[in-house]
C-alpha cells in the first residue's frame, strides 16, 4: 500500500466518524437542545483547561459573537502542528477530524478534564457550520478551516506569531441545532464553576451581542475555598473561613472545602475531573461517612455530649453544611440515569481516609470551630426527635392503615398511581374551577392557600407543622426524608399550577424548593411537572384561540381579523381563577391538548438558589427576580 492510499483510507474513516456524529448528535453531546448547544463551548474550553492544568496556559477567553459563533482563545503551547509520527497528519488535523483523538498526542498526558461526554473537539467540528483553528507556535501563526467537519483549508502558515496559543472559532450548525442562541447565564455559571474548580486560571467571558459588549472575568486564586465562601455569600456562617484540605492517594487527587452556616440544609456539590456529579457516587459516600464519624468523635470528647447518650446521625452532622468536593480520577466510571454518578469503588475509601485525617486534624487544632459545629449538630439531633413525632402525624401508620387524606383534596377514582395525577393549585378559587373542570377518574385536585412555608429557612419539625405542607405530603402519600418511599406515591404526575404572575412564580419556586429539599427522588424520577395556563383568549364569534405567549396572541389576533368582518375579542387572564372550569380543562388540564413541563433536578437546584437569594438580606437579587419575571408583569399590568 502506498502512502497515498493510506491517507485516502484514513480520510474515509474520518468522514465516516464525523458523519456518525452528525447522524446521531445526541449520542455525543446528549441532545441538540440548549444543553447540547452549550456543551460545544464546554468541550472546547475543557481542552484549554487541560492545557492550563498541565501548567502552560493561564488565561482563557471565551467570546460570543453577534451571529452566535464562539471564539475560545488560550495562551498555552498551541495544538501541535507537526505530523503525527504514526498517523502522518498534522496533530491539529487529527484533533479536529478524528473522534476521541484528544489524548493521542502523548499517552502520558494526564487528561482528567473533559466534558461530560469527553468526546473531543472533533465532535464540535462535525456539528459546526464553520470552524477555524488558529495556532501560534514556533514563531508562526498556523490556520486550518472546516465546514461541517470537512477540511476547507489545509494547514497553512498565515503569518508570524510572537507567543504561543490556540484559538478555536466555531458557529453551531443550524441544521443540527434548532436554536443556536447561547445563554449568558448558562455560560457564565459553568465558566465561573470551572474557574473555582481550577483556582488561579483566568476565564474571561465576553458577549458581543447586545448594544454594548458585556464582559466578566472569573479568576479565583483561592479555588474551592473561594467557591464555598461564594456559595455562602448570603448566609450567616458559623466560622469565618472555610476549612480546606487536599491530598493525593493512589493516584486520586482529593480537594475539599467546607463551611457551616446557621441554616438547616445541606449544600454539598461534588465534582469528578471538573464534571458536576449531580447524582453523587462513591466519593460522596466516602465524604459523608468520614464526616459523620469525625463529628461524632469530636462530640464524644466534648462537654456537649457528656450527658447525652445518643449518636449524631449523618443528617445532624450535615445540617447547615456547605461543601465542595473535587476529585480527580484517571479512569472515572460514570453511572446513573444522567451518567453523573461516580462508580469507582476505590475512591470511597480514599476520600474517607483523607477527610478523616484532614477534618480531624483541623478540629483538633481549632476547638472553637469544633464546639460551634457540635452544638449545631446536637440541636439538629434534638429537632430530629421532635420531627419524628410530628412526622408520625403525616405518614401512614402501616401498609394497611391509610393516613386520613386532607379534607381539601378532591381525589381521583382510579387507584393505579401510574395513571393518576394530582394538581397542586394556587388558591381556593382556581382550585374550585379545577375540581369542576377535571376528569375525576384520574385527576386529583389539592388547592393550596396563599404562600407556603419558607422551607429554606425552617427546620424539619417546623416544616412538618405547616398545614399546607402536611396536606401535600399526606395527599402524595410517600412520606418525606428518611421515611420517603417512592413506591408509595399515590400519583406519578404531580402538577404545579400557579398563576402566570410574579406571585405565581414565587409560589412555584417555593414548591419546587420544598420538593427539592424534602423529596428529591420525586424530581429525579420525573414525577413533578409545571402546568402551562394560557395568557389570553382571542375570539371572534365561535372561533377561539388560546395564546400562551405575547407572540401567539398577536398571531391569532391577526389571523382572526384577516378573515373579514366582526370584532376580535381578546381576554387577558390575570389568574387561573378567571377561567371557567371548561376553559381550564381545555387549555391546561386535558392531556390531549395541554402542555406540561417536566421539572429536572437542575430546575429545582436553580429554584432553591433563587429562593435563597430572594430571601436573603440583599435587595438586589429580589430586584433581579422581579426583572426576570417582568414579562409576566408587563402582560398582566398593562
Ligand atoms: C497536546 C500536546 C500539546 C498541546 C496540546 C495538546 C494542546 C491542545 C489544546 C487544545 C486547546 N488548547 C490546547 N493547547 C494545547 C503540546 C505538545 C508540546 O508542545 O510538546
Amino acid at each position: 500500500m502506498t502512502k497515498q492510499d493510506e491517507y485516502g483510507a484514513d480520510s474515509i474513516t474520518v468522514l465516516k466518524g464525523l458523519e456518525a456524529v452528525r447522524k446521531r448528535p445526541g449520542m455525543y453531546i446528549g441532545s441538540t437542545g440548549e444543553n447540547g448547544l452549550h456543551h460545544l463551548v464546554y468541550e472546547v474550553v475543557d481542552n484549554s483547561i487541560d492545557e492550563a492544568l498541565a501548567g502552560f496556559a493561564t488565561r482563557i477567553d471565551v467570546t460570543v459573537h453577534r451571529d452566535n459563533s464562539v471564539t475560545v482563545v488560550d495562551d498555552g503551547r498551541g495544538i501541535p502542528v507537526d505530523l503525527h509520527p504514526t498517523e502522518k497528519i498534522p496533530g491539529i488535523e487529527l484533533a479536529l477530524t478524528v473522534l476521541h483523538a484528544g489524548g493521542k498526542f502523548d499517552k502520558n498526558s494526564y487528561k482528567v478534564s473533559g466534558g461530560l461526554h469527553g468526546v473531543g473537539v472533533s465532535v464540535v467540528n462535525a456539528l459546526s457550520e464553520k470552524l477555524v483553528a488558529t495556532v501560534d507556535r514556533g514563531g508562526a501563526r498556523h490556520q486550518m478551516t472546516f465546514v461541517r467537519g470537512q477540511t476547507t483549508q489545509k494547514l497553512t502558515v498565515i503569518g508570524m506569531a510572537a507567543g504561543t496559543g490556540t484559538t478555536i472559532s466555531f458557529k453551531p450548525d443550524p441544521l443540527i441545532f434548532p436554536v443556536i442562541e447561547f445563554s449568558w447565564n448558562t455560560l457564565a455559571d459553568r465558566l465561573r464553576q470551572l474557574a473555582f474548580l481550577n483556582g488561579g486560571i483566568s476565564i474571561i467571558l465576553t458577549d458581543e451581542r447586545g448594544d454594548a459588549p458585556k464582559s466578566e472575568t472569573f479568576h479565583y486564586k483561592g479555588g474551592l475555598v473561594e467557591f464555598v465562601s461564594w456559595l455562602n455569600r448570603n448566609k450567616k456562617v458559623l466560622h469565618p473561613k472555610p476549612v480546606h484540605f487536599s491530598a493525593t492517594r493512589d493516584d486520586v487527587d482529593v480537594d475539599i472545602a467546607l463551611q457551616y452556616e446557621e441554616g438547616y440544609n445541606e449544600n454539598t456539590f461534588t465534582f469528578v475531573n471538573n464534571i458536576n456529579t449531580h447524582e453523587g457516587g462513591t466519593h460522596l459516600t466516602g465524604l459523608r461517612s468520614a464526616l459523620t464519624r469525625t463529628i461524632n468523635d469530636v462530640a464524644k470528647k466534648s462537654n456537649a455530649m457528656k450527658k447525652a447518650d445518643f449518636t449524631l446521625s449523618g443528617d445532624d452532622a450535615r445540617e447547615g453544611l456547605t461543601c465542595v468536593l473535587h476529585v480527580k480520577v484517571r479512569e472515572p466510571q460514570f453511572e446513573g440515569q444522567t451518567k453523573t454518578k461516580l462508580g469507582n469503588s476505590e475512591v470511597e475509601g480514599i476520600v474517607r481516609a483523607i477527610v478523616n485525617d484532614g477534618l480531624g486534624t483541623f478540629l483538633d487544632e481549632n476547638p472553637g470551630v469544633g464546639r460551634a459545629i457540635i452544638e449545631k449538630a446536637v440541636s439538629a439531633a434534638l429537632a430530629r426527635e421532635a420531627a419524628r413525632k410530628a412526622r408520625d402525624l403525616v405518614r401512614k401508620k402501616s401498609g394497611l392503615e391509610n393516613a386520613v387524606l386532607p379534607g381539601k383534596l378532591a381525589d381521583c377514582s382510579l387507584e393505579d398511581p401510574a395513571m393518576c395525577e394530582i394538581y397542586l393549585v394556587e388558591g381556593d378559587s382556581a382550585g374550585g374551577s379545577a375540581k369542576q373542570g377535571r376528569d375525576r377518574s384520574f385527576q386529583a385536585i389539592l388547592p393550596l392557600r396563599g404562600k407556603i412555608l419558607n422551607v429554606e429557612r425552617a427546620r424539619i419539625d417546623k416544616i412538618l407543622g405547616n398545614e399546607e405542607i402536611r396536606s401535600m405530603i399526606t395527599a402524595i402519600g410517600c412520606g418525606v426524608r428518611e421515611d420517603f418511599n417512592i413506591a408509595e406515591a399515590r400519583y406519578h404526575k404531580i402538577i404545579l399550577m400557579t398563576d402566570a404572575d410574579v406571585d405565581g412564580a414565587h409560589i412555584r419556586t417555593l414548591l419546587l424548593t420544598f420538593f427539592f429539599r424534602q423529596m428529591p427522588e420525586l424530581i429525579e424520577s420525573g414525577y413533578i411537572y409545571i402546568a402551562q395556563p394560557p395568557l389570553y383568549r382571542v375570539a371572534r364569534g365561535k372561533e377561539e384561540y388560546y395564546a400562551y405567549t405575547e407572540e401567539e396572541r398577536a398571531e391569532f389576533s391577526k389571523r382572526l381579523s384577516d378573515g373579514g368582518k366582526g370584532n376580535v375579542g381578546t381576554q387577558r387572564y390575570k389568574g387561573l381563577g378567571e377561567m371557567n372550569p371548561d376553559q381550564l380543562w381545555k387549555t391546561t388540564m386535558d392531556p390531549n391538548t395541554r402542555t406540561i413541563l417536566r421539572v429536572t433536578l437542575e430546575d429545582a437546584v436553580e429554584a432553591s438558589k433563587l429562593f435563597d437569594e430572594l430571601m436573603g438580606d440583599d435587595v438586589e437579587p429580589r430586584r433581579l427576580f422581579i426583572e426576570a419575571n417582568a414579562k409576566y408583569v408587563s402582560v398582566l399590568d398593562v
